[in-house]
């Protein structure tokens, strides 16, 4: 069973990645990337669905255009866990 973060943990997390911000009215953690266009866009897309399948863990994301707009949380932990930090951090790589 995977572990909800710390508090101490979670504050940790949003000082490190200031790109990410507490979701509203959950524990989550969102993030909006802006790529040169929507192929890019789409790549970023492909790569982080090989990421999630590989890692058994799926964002929830709305794309428009060059835009992507990503949320993170672990279900079954009911908050942010470890998976949301190492997977915004994976996010974090492919910022263009
Ligand atoms: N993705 N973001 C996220 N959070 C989860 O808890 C999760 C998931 N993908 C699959 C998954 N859990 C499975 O382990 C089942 O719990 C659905």
């Amino acid at each position: 069973m995977v572990q909800k973060l710390s508090p101490e943990a979670r504050a940790q997390f949003f000082s490190d990645h200031p790109e990410w911000k507490e979701a509203e009215g959950k524990d989550a953690a969102q993030t909006t990337l802006q790529f040169k266009d929507f192929n890019e866009a789409w790549g970023f897309m492909s790569r982080v669905a090989l990421y999630a399948d590989k890692h058994d863990h799926h964002p929830e994301w709305f794309n428009v255009y060059n835009r992507v707009e990503v949320t993170l949380t672990t279900h079954d932990a009911d908050g942010l866990s470890e998976r949301d930090v190492a997977m915004a951090e994976f996010l974090d790589s492919l910022r263009s």
